[in-house]
């Protein structure tokens, strides 16, 4: 099941399925030395949504802004290695959403509680938009929101469960997203929370 949410933005439902306990492992291996930790923002306010990274590069903010770096600033070590599973699913599921090539060096990870929440926002620290992302939900279900170029661009709800695979590229690259406050719907296997992985290439 391919289903279109822009021009170039695929909801591939369920298609992490068969990997989810190598996925797991994978997210267990990389918090084990880069645990989860809620970021601050440039404008001063502790992030609801916990991250950690993987890959030559990792996403962070603090009150001197957006970047991405080579070494996780909590550890003074480079981020752990991008487990194989994530870049095997990233891959293939590029390739099926019309990406083929695709060569992600940063794999950001959040975590979510019931409660938290992503306002929207455009992805910009990449230096490639020619780039897609890739996204893995795990665990709870989330209301994606997704919108247009400008802030004030109608936006979709689009749900997003256990298992689902997003791939978004081209045109759509710079749409406004976000992900509505969690409610607490517990999943039978990962509790009170959601993971949801994305796969870059920021450098
Ligand atoms: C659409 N994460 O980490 S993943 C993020 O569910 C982020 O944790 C959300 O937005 C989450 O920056 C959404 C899906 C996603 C990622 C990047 C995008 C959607 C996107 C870039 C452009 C358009
Ligand atoms: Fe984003």
């Amino acid at each position: 099941g391919r289903e279109a949410i822009g021009p170039q933005s695929f909801v591939l439902r369920g298609f992490a399925l068969p990997y989810v306990q190598a996925l797991l492992q994978g997210v267990d291996t990389v918090t084990a030395q880069a645990p989860f930790r809620q970021m601050e923002t440039p404008g001063g306010y502790t992030m609801s949504v916990a991250l950690t990274n993987c890959g030559r590069l990792g996403w962070t903010t603090d009150a001197h802004g957006y970047r991405y770096t080579r070494i996780d600033p909590l550890s003074g070590q480079p981020w752990p290695d991008l487990p194989l599973a994530f870049l095997q699913l990233a891959q293939t599921a590029a390739a099926d959403a019309g990406f083929p090539d695709f060569a992600p060096d940063a794999c950001l990870v959040n975590r979510y509680e019931p409660g938290s929440r992503l306002s929207l926002h455009q992805d910009k620290n990449e230096r490639d938009y020619n780039a897609p992302i890739v996204s893995v939900s795990l665990g709870m279900p989330a209301v994606f929101l997704f919108g247009g170029n400008e802030r004030q661009d109608k936006t979709t709800r689009v749900p997003l469960l256990h298992g689902d695979v997003v791939v978004w590229g081209g045109v759509d690259r710079l749409r406004y997203h976000g992900v509505m406050p969690m409610k607490d719907l517990p999943h039978p296997k990962l509790g009170s929370r959601r993971i949801n992985f994305t796969l870059r290439k920021a450098g």
